[in-house]
């Protein structure tokens, strides 16, 4: 199979090819990436000499470029994205050009050139909040009801996938995860920022609406869901990839602060992000019983196999500090 990755320089782009060369090494994956910020040539360095293994510097939004990437390609998969809502917050322009926008440019090319199917990569954030003490979790046919600009850009790429479904028949599917967690995940999100905090006996900072919780997800669990997806889903259906492990940010500082011997006097708390949204769940009914996937890595441990991931390869995260936490000094929840 020749497939297309998009953002394949980031988190779990990059996660996903490795994934995907260990287990079908005779596939053929082309990695279009803009190499924004998020986006790093170290983070595939592994695998960047894999003679199956192809990358072009590019950007989703770019009609010719994408027509040059997804010629003679089967299956894209599309993981690029603005991924981060603080940011969005501080910019919401460039996440409506690039997931909106991109996502749109990457269907059109998709379209004329054949491709047979596109996989677009989204999050549980679309279905909107639910309260701390509700009941249900977000199933597939939820409506959107997106309240931050990172969410809203999302919900709307998603419509425009399925507007390309409906009217040109064009052989999508979506999947929408929960948080993930893992190896390279830029030190601007919860879990490897407190990580990489306590590793330089710094504190880690708590928003305000500490009780506020997620539902997280090893990132080699959402890849192999994925890969169900595009070789077992239905074209046009939207499929939840979740774990039902919900987790708090106090939760995940207290095991953070217990796998590293900490006291609890290193949290502190900082101003609240705009528009908290207070939780996420997803039902995972559909891909269980129709699919047969469910998730496999257990919470504690794998966290402890991040931490230990972070611990020895500060020569990844350690120029990416400085960029992640000028961020927080800007918004004042440093
Ligand atoms: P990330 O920010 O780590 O990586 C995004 C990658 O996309 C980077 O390599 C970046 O350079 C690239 N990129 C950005 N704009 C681009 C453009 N215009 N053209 C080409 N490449 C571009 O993000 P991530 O956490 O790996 O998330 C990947 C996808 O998964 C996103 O679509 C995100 O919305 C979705 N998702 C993430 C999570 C999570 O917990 N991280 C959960 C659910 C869904
Ligand atoms: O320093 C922090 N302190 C803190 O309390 C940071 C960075 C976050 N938080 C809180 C805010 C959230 O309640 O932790 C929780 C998780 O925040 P993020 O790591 O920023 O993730 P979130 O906003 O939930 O979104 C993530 O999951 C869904 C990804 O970044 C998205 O790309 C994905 O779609």
């Amino acid at each position: 199979m020749k497939l297309l990755v998009t953002g394949g320089a980031g988190f779990i782009g990059s996660n996903f090819i490795r994934y995907w060369l260990e287990k079908y090494p005779k596939d053929k994956i082309t990695n279009l990436d803009k190499l924004t910020y998020a986006g790093r040539l170290e983070t595939t360095e592994d695998f960047s000499k894999n003679k199956n293994y192809t990358f072009i510097k590019g950007d989703i939004g770019d009609l010719k470029t994408t027509l040059k990437a997804t010629e003679g390609i089967e299956v894209v998969v599309n993981f690029a994205a603005e991924s981060h809502n603080d940011r969005a917050i501080q910019d919401p322009g460039i996440f409506v050009r690039t997931n909106v926008l991109g996502t749109q440019i990457l269907l059109e090319a998709a379209k004329r050139q054949n491709v047979k199917r596109f996989h677009h990569i989204s999050t549980c954030e679309v279905f909107g909040e639910l309260e701390l003490n509700e009941k249900r979790a977000f199933k597939e046919e939820d409506p959107f009801r997106p309240r931050t600009p990172y969410n809203a850009s999302k919900a709307a790429a998603d419509h425009v996938v399925m507007a390309y479904y409906h009217t040109f028949g064009s052989p999508v599917t979506i999947s929408h995860c929960s948080n993930n967690y893992g190896p390279y995940q830029f030190p601007e999100k919860i879990i490897p920022r407190f990580i990489t905090n306590l590793i330089d006996n710094q504190k880690i900072p708590l928003y305000k609406s500490s009780q506020n919780r997620r539902e997280w997800i090893y990132v080699d669990d959402h890849n192999e869901a994925v890969d169900i997806v595009i070789r077992k889903g239905k074209v046009g259906e939207m499929y939840s990839i979740g774990t039902g492990v919900e987790k708090s940010v106090e939760d995940i500082a207290d095991s953070l602060l217990k796998i590293f011997g900490k006291p609890k006097s290193y949290k502190k708390y900082v101003p609240d992000r705009a528009g908290h949204d207070k939780r996420y769940l997803l039902s995972t009914k559909k891909i269980r019983s129709e699919l047969g996937w469910k998730a496999k890595y257990e919470f504690d441990a794998y966290l402890e196999k991040t931490v230990e991931w972070y611990k020895e390869n500060e020569w990844w995260w350690r120029p990416l500090k400085k960029e992640a936490e000028a961020l927080y000094a800007k918004t004042g929840q440093k």
